[in-house]
Protein backbone atom coordinates (compact mmCIF):
# COMPACT_ATOMS: atom_id res chain seq x y z
CA UNK A 1 0.00 0.00 0.00
CA UNK A 2 2.77 2.45 1.11
CA UNK A 3 4.89 1.35 -1.74
CA UNK A 4 2.31 2.12 -4.28
CA UNK A 5 1.53 5.53 -2.67
CA UNK A 6 4.99 6.32 -2.61
CA UNK A 7 4.94 4.92 -6.33
CA UNK A 8 2.32 7.00 -7.30
CA UNK A 9 4.10 10.80 -5.64
CA UNK A 10 7.23 9.49 -7.68
CA UNK A 11 5.45 9.62 -10.61
CA UNK A 12 3.40 12.64 -10.15
CA UNK A 13 6.54 14.51 -8.87
CA UNK A 14 8.25 13.43 -12.15
CA UNK A 15 5.12 14.80 -14.15
CA UNK A 16 5.51 18.01 -12.15
CA UNK A 17 9.23 18.15 -12.58
CA UNK A 18 8.40 17.23 -16.82
CA UNK A 19 5.78 20.23 -16.69
CA UNK A 20 8.08 23.12 -14.67
CA UNK A 21 10.79 21.94 -17.51
CA UNK A 22 8.16 22.36 -20.21
CA UNK A 23 7.52 25.51 -18.37
CA UNK A 24 10.34 26.98 -18.10
CA UNK A 25 11.75 26.32 -21.91
CA UNK A 26 8.29 28.34 -22.87
CA UNK A 27 9.66 30.86 -20.62
CA UNK A 28 12.95 30.54 -22.53
CA UNK A 29 11.66 31.45 -25.31
CA UNK A 30 10.01 34.35 -23.63
CA UNK A 31 13.12 35.53 -21.94
CA UNK A 32 14.60 35.79 -26.03
CA UNK A 33 11.42 37.48 -26.87
CA UNK A 34 12.38 40.00 -24.26
CA UNK A 35 15.72 40.53 -24.67
CA UNK A 36 13.88 42.46 -27.82
CA UNK A 37 11.09 43.72 -26.22
CA UNK A 38 7.52 43.98 -27.30
CA UNK A 39 6.71 46.99 -28.23
CA UNK A 40 3.61 48.30 -26.32
CA UNK A 41 3.34 49.46 -22.88
CA UNK A 42 1.43 48.91 -20.32
CA UNK A 43 -1.65 50.41 -22.07
CA UNK A 44 -0.41 49.03 -25.49
CA UNK A 45 -0.24 52.17 -26.79
CA UNK A 46 3.65 52.32 -28.17
CA UNK A 47 5.48 55.98 -27.77
CA UNK A 48 7.54 57.08 -29.67
CA UNK A 49 10.79 55.65 -27.11
CA UNK A 50 9.67 52.40 -28.21
CA UNK A 51 9.66 53.06 -32.22
CA UNK A 52 12.54 51.66 -34.02
CA UNK A 53 12.39 53.18 -37.77
CA UNK A 54 14.24 52.29 -40.51
CA UNK A 55 15.21 55.41 -42.90
CA UNK A 56 16.33 55.11 -46.91
CA UNK A 57 17.35 58.24 -47.82
CA UNK A 58 18.44 59.26 -51.98
CA UNK A 59 21.58 60.86 -51.27
CA UNK A 60 23.04 64.44 -50.34
CA UNK A 61 22.31 65.85 -54.23
CA UNK A 62 20.97 69.07 -53.00
CA UNK A 63 20.42 71.91 -50.27
CA UNK A 64 17.10 70.75 -50.53
CA UNK A 65 18.24 66.60 -49.02
CA UNK A 66 20.56 68.31 -46.78
CA UNK A 67 17.97 70.05 -45.17
CA UNK A 68 15.31 67.16 -45.54
CA UNK A 69 17.99 64.77 -43.84
CA UNK A 70 18.33 66.94 -41.04
CA UNK A 71 15.15 67.14 -40.50
CA UNK A 72 14.50 63.24 -39.66
CA UNK A 73 17.41 62.83 -37.90
CA UNK A 74 16.88 65.89 -35.21
CA UNK A 75 13.12 65.15 -35.09
CA UNK A 76 13.82 61.52 -34.32
CA UNK A 77 16.74 62.73 -32.07
CA UNK A 78 14.31 64.84 -29.72
CA UNK A 79 11.29 62.54 -29.59
CA UNK A 80 13.66 59.69 -28.64
CA UNK A 81 13.25 57.11 -31.60
CA UNK A 82 15.38 54.95 -32.32
CA UNK A 83 16.67 55.70 -36.15
CA UNK A 84 18.53 53.26 -38.35
CA UNK A 85 19.54 55.81 -41.10
CA UNK A 86 20.55 54.43 -44.74
CA UNK A 87 22.23 56.67 -47.61
CA UNK A 88 21.23 55.21 -51.14
CA UNK A 89 23.76 57.40 -52.92
CA UNK A 90 21.42 57.86 -55.74
CA UNK A 91 21.24 54.06 -56.60
CA UNK A 92 17.83 52.52 -56.59
CA UNK A 93 19.91 49.12 -55.91
CA UNK A 94 21.49 50.66 -52.84
CA UNK A 95 17.69 51.69 -51.77
CA UNK A 96 16.54 48.40 -52.30
CA UNK A 97 19.08 46.89 -50.25
CA UNK A 98 18.71 48.62 -47.01
CA UNK A 99 14.93 48.08 -47.31
CA UNK A 100 15.70 44.69 -46.92
CA UNK A 101 18.24 45.01 -43.98
CA UNK A 102 15.05 46.66 -42.10
CA UNK A 103 13.18 43.73 -42.60
CA UNK A 104 16.25 41.21 -41.54
CA UNK A 105 16.61 43.89 -38.66
CA UNK A 106 12.85 43.51 -37.58
CA UNK A 107 11.95 47.69 -37.36
CA UNK A 108 8.44 48.99 -36.31
CA UNK A 109 8.47 50.88 -39.72
CA UNK A 110 10.21 51.97 -42.76
CA UNK A 111 10.46 55.55 -44.13
CA UNK A 112 11.77 55.33 -47.82
CA UNK A 113 12.46 58.44 -50.56
CA UNK A 114 12.20 56.68 -53.37
CA UNK A 115 14.90 57.83 -56.13
CA UNK A 116 12.91 56.67 -58.86
CA UNK A 117 8.97 56.12 -59.63
CA UNK A 118 9.41 52.38 -60.83
CA UNK A 119 10.74 48.91 -59.66
CA UNK A 120 9.75 49.09 -55.85
CA UNK A 121 7.11 46.29 -56.21
CA UNK A 122 8.78 43.57 -54.99
CA UNK A 123 11.13 44.84 -52.31
CA UNK A 124 7.78 46.77 -50.78
CA UNK A 125 5.77 43.36 -51.30
CA UNK A 126 8.97 41.69 -48.85
CA UNK A 127 8.29 44.28 -45.71
CA UNK A 128 3.87 44.27 -46.20
CA UNK A 129 4.83 40.03 -45.90
CA UNK A 130 6.87 40.37 -42.73
CA UNK A 131 4.11 43.06 -41.23
CA UNK A 132 6.81 45.83 -41.61
CA UNK A 133 4.90 49.27 -42.84
CA UNK A 134 6.68 51.46 -45.45
CA UNK A 135 5.87 55.24 -45.52
CA UNK A 136 7.09 56.77 -48.42
CA UNK A 137 8.54 60.64 -47.79
CA UNK A 138 9.08 62.98 -50.20
CA UNK A 139 8.88 61.17 -53.45
CA UNK A 140 6.36 58.39 -54.24
CA UNK A 141 6.58 55.12 -56.04
CA UNK A 142 4.72 53.97 -58.56
CA UNK A 143 3.34 51.03 -56.67
CA UNK A 144 -0.71 49.53 -55.52
CA UNK A 145 -1.38 51.36 -52.70
CA UNK A 146 -1.89 48.36 -50.70
CA UNK A 147 2.11 48.45 -50.58
CA UNK A 148 2.48 51.40 -48.46
CA UNK A 149 0.73 53.16 -45.18
CA UNK A 150 0.94 56.00 -46.53
CA UNK A 151 2.54 59.26 -48.83
CA UNK A 152 4.30 62.36 -47.34
CA UNK A 153 5.02 64.86 -49.31
CA UNK A 154 4.35 67.81 -52.02
CA UNK A 155 2.33 67.92 -54.97
CA UNK A 156 5.28 68.51 -57.56
CA UNK A 157 2.34 68.52 -60.51
CA UNK A 158 1.00 71.60 -58.62
CA UNK A 159 4.85 73.11 -58.18
CA UNK A 160 5.21 72.55 -62.39
CA UNK A 161 1.72 74.63 -63.21
CA UNK A 162 3.09 77.22 -60.36
CA UNK A 163 6.07 77.51 -61.91
CA UNK A 164 4.75 77.70 -65.68
CA UNK A 165 2.43 80.98 -64.52
CA UNK A 166 5.03 82.59 -63.20
CA UNK A 167 7.19 81.71 -66.21
CA UNK A 168 3.96 83.31 -68.05
CA UNK A 169 3.76 86.65 -66.09
CA UNK A 170 7.58 86.95 -66.38
CA UNK A 171 7.64 86.59 -70.55
CA UNK A 172 4.61 88.26 -71.01
CA UNK A 173 3.07 85.70 -73.12
CA UNK A 174 6.27 84.93 -75.46
CA UNK A 175 9.81 83.53 -75.13
CA UNK A 176 11.84 80.57 -75.71
CA UNK A 177 12.34 78.54 -72.57
CA UNK A 178 15.04 76.30 -71.64
CA UNK A 179 14.24 73.11 -69.19
CA UNK A 180 16.89 71.66 -66.42
CA UNK A 181 15.38 68.65 -65.52
CA UNK A 182 15.57 66.94 -62.06
CA UNK A 183 16.61 63.09 -61.79
CA UNK A 184 15.81 60.61 -64.84
CA UNK A 185 12.27 58.67 -63.59
CA UNK A 186 11.78 60.58 -60.29
CA UNK A 187 8.44 61.73 -59.15
CA UNK A 188 9.16 65.01 -58.76
CA UNK A 189 11.37 65.34 -62.62
CA UNK A 190 8.04 63.79 -63.87
CA UNK A 191 5.45 65.56 -62.00
CA UNK A 192 7.41 68.95 -62.55
CA UNK A 193 7.65 68.63 -66.31
CA UNK A 194 3.84 67.25 -67.08
CA UNK A 195 2.36 70.22 -64.86
CA UNK A 196 4.69 73.14 -66.56
CA UNK A 197 3.94 72.04 -69.67
CA UNK A 198 -0.09 71.61 -68.77
CA UNK A 199 0.17 75.51 -68.50
CA UNK A 200 2.59 76.66 -71.45
CA UNK A 201 0.84 74.33 -73.97
CA UNK A 202 -2.09 77.20 -73.36
CA UNK A 203 0.26 79.50 -74.93
CA UNK A 204 1.26 79.43 -78.49
CA UNK A 205 4.11 81.97 -78.42
CA UNK A 206 6.12 80.60 -75.51
CA UNK A 207 8.32 77.51 -76.69
CA UNK A 208 10.15 75.07 -74.55
CA UNK A 209 13.71 75.06 -77.31
CA UNK A 210 15.66 72.67 -75.38
CA UNK A 211 14.56 69.81 -72.17
CA UNK A 212 17.51 68.03 -70.77
CA UNK A 213 18.38 66.09 -67.13
CA UNK A 214 20.75 68.09 -64.42
CA UNK A 215 20.03 65.46 -61.86
CA UNK A 216 19.77 68.15 -59.16
CA UNK A 217 22.99 69.04 -58.80
CA UNK A 218 24.32 72.32 -59.01
CA UNK A 219 27.37 71.05 -61.28
CA UNK A 220 25.41 69.18 -63.59
CA UNK A 221 23.04 72.48 -63.89
CA UNK A 222 25.79 74.56 -65.01
CA UNK A 223 27.63 71.63 -67.32
CA UNK A 224 23.89 71.43 -69.20
CA UNK A 225 23.32 74.99 -68.95
CA UNK A 226 26.23 75.49 -70.76
CA UNK A 227 25.77 73.37 -73.56
CA UNK A 228 22.14 75.03 -74.27
CA UNK A 229 24.33 78.31 -74.16
CA UNK A 230 26.47 77.03 -76.79
CA UNK A 231 23.53 75.55 -78.63
CA UNK A 232 20.94 78.26 -78.72
CA UNK A 233 23.44 81.51 -77.60
CA UNK A 234 20.86 84.32 -76.84
CA UNK A 235 17.61 83.22 -78.44
CA UNK A 236 17.19 81.81 -74.71
CA UNK A 237 14.69 83.53 -72.94
CA UNK A 238 14.49 81.79 -69.64
CA UNK A 239 15.55 79.22 -67.77
CA UNK A 240 13.00 76.98 -66.34
CA UNK A 241 14.93 74.51 -63.28
CA UNK A 242 13.43 71.67 -61.76
CA UNK A 243 15.28 72.63 -58.63
CA UNK A 244 17.41 75.88 -56.97
CA UNK A 245 20.69 73.86 -57.07
CA UNK A 246 20.67 73.76 -61.04
CA UNK A 247 19.25 77.17 -61.16
CA UNK A 248 22.54 78.62 -59.38
CA UNK A 249 24.40 75.96 -61.37
CA UNK A 250 22.98 77.79 -64.30
CA UNK A 251 23.30 80.98 -63.42
CA UNK A 252 27.02 80.36 -63.29
CA UNK A 253 26.92 78.92 -67.18
CA UNK A 254 24.99 82.59 -67.68
CA UNK A 255 27.72 84.77 -66.10
CA UNK A 256 30.07 82.95 -67.89
CA UNK A 257 28.96 83.35 -71.25
CA UNK A 258 29.05 86.77 -70.91
CA UNK A 259 25.01 87.37 -69.93
CA UNK A 260 23.24 88.76 -66.53
CA UNK A 261 21.57 85.88 -65.05
CA UNK A 262 17.79 87.31 -63.89
CA UNK A 263 17.43 90.17 -66.67
CA UNK A 264 19.06 88.69 -69.99
CA UNK A 265 17.73 85.58 -69.01
CA UNK A 266 15.28 85.00 -66.87
CA UNK A 267 15.03 81.99 -64.38
CA UNK A 268 12.35 80.15 -62.01
CA UNK A 269 13.23 77.22 -60.42
CA UNK A 270 11.53 75.02 -57.38
CA UNK A 271 12.79 74.45 -53.41
CA UNK A 272 13.02 77.79 -52.13
CA UNK A 273 16.73 77.05 -50.39
CA UNK A 274 18.49 79.92 -48.74
CA UNK A 275 20.55 80.39 -51.77
CA UNK A 276 17.72 80.72 -53.91
CA UNK A 277 16.38 83.73 -51.73
CA UNK A 278 20.13 85.29 -51.78
CA UNK A 279 20.29 84.48 -55.69
CA UNK A 280 16.83 86.64 -55.78
CA UNK A 281 18.28 89.67 -53.24
CA UNK A 282 21.11 90.04 -56.30
CA UNK A 283 18.59 90.30 -58.63
CA UNK A 284 20.21 86.36 -60.64
CA UNK A 285 16.72 84.15 -60.08
CA UNK A 286 12.81 85.65 -60.68
CA UNK A 287 11.51 83.56 -58.72
CA UNK A 288 10.96 80.10 -56.28
CA UNK A 289 8.36 77.96 -56.19
CA UNK A 290 8.32 76.49 -52.74
CA UNK A 291 9.32 73.04 -51.84
CA UNK A 292 9.35 71.71 -47.94
CA UNK A 293 12.04 69.34 -47.16
CA UNK A 294 11.63 69.84 -43.22
CA UNK A 295 9.45 66.53 -43.03
CA UNK A 296 11.34 64.84 -39.95
CA UNK A 297 8.46 65.96 -37.06
CA UNK A 298 5.24 64.92 -39.65
CA UNK A 299 6.95 61.33 -40.70
CA UNK A 300 7.46 60.62 -37.35
CA UNK A 301 3.57 61.23 -36.20
CA UNK A 302 2.80 59.14 -39.18
CA UNK A 303 5.21 56.35 -38.24
CA UNK A 304 3.46 56.37 -34.75
CA UNK A 305 -0.23 56.46 -36.04
CA UNK A 306 0.51 53.67 -38.26
CA UNK A 307 2.11 51.20 -35.59
CA UNK A 308 -0.68 52.32 -33.30
CA UNK A 309 -3.29 51.21 -35.37
CA UNK A 310 -4.39 54.51 -36.32
CA UNK A 311 -6.08 55.36 -39.50
CA UNK A 312 -4.05 57.76 -41.68
CA UNK A 313 -4.71 59.32 -45.07
CA UNK A 314 -2.51 57.93 -47.83
CA UNK A 315 -1.21 61.26 -48.96
CA UNK A 316 -0.60 64.03 -46.90
CA UNK A 317 0.59 66.74 -48.97
CA UNK A 318 3.15 69.61 -47.47
CA UNK A 319 2.08 73.42 -47.12
CA UNK A 320 3.64 75.29 -50.23
CA UNK A 321 3.99 78.87 -51.55
CA UNK A 322 5.91 81.01 -54.70
CA UNK A 323 8.31 83.49 -53.39
CA UNK A 324 9.66 86.50 -55.30
CA UNK A 325 12.61 88.68 -55.28
CA UNK A 326 10.97 91.87 -53.62
CA UNK A 327 9.83 89.74 -50.08
CA UNK A 328 13.29 87.75 -50.42
CA UNK A 329 15.20 89.96 -48.10
CA UNK A 330 12.37 89.78 -45.38
CA UNK A 331 11.89 86.26 -45.65
CA UNK A 332 15.19 84.88 -45.88
CA UNK A 333 15.87 85.49 -41.73
CA UNK A 334 13.21 83.52 -40.83
CA UNK A 335 14.13 80.58 -43.29
CA UNK A 336 14.84 76.88 -41.93
CA UNK A 337 16.88 75.96 -44.92
O1 LIG B 1 13.24 69.36 -55.20
C1 LIG B 1 15.41 68.46 -55.14
C2 LIG B 1 15.88 67.20 -54.57
O2 LIG B 1 12.45 65.10 -54.11
C3 LIG B 1 11.37 67.14 -53.78
O3 LIG B 1 14.84 66.28 -54.68
C4 LIG B 1 12.64 66.43 -53.82
C5 LIG B 1 13.64 67.01 -54.78
C6 LIG B 1 14.03 68.45 -54.56
O4 LIG B 1 17.11 66.85 -54.60
O5 LIG B 1 16.18 69.56 -54.79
Amino acid sequence: MTEQFLKQLRFGLSVLVLLLVACQADGGEGTAVSANPPLETDDGIIVYEELVVGYSQIGAESEWRTANTASIKEAAERLGVELIFSDGQQKQENQIKAIRTFIAQQVDVIGVSPVVETGWDSVFQEAKDAGIPIILVDRRADVSEELYASYLGSDFVQEGRDAAQVMVDLLDGEGNIVELVGTVGSAPAIDRYLGFREIIQEYPDIHIIASAPGDFTRAKGEEVMGDFLRQYGDEIDAVYAHNDDMAIGAIRAIEAYGLQPGVDIKIVSIDAIRDAFLAMIDGKLNATIECNPLLGPQFLDLALKVVNGESVPKWLPSAESVYYPEDAQEILSSRKY
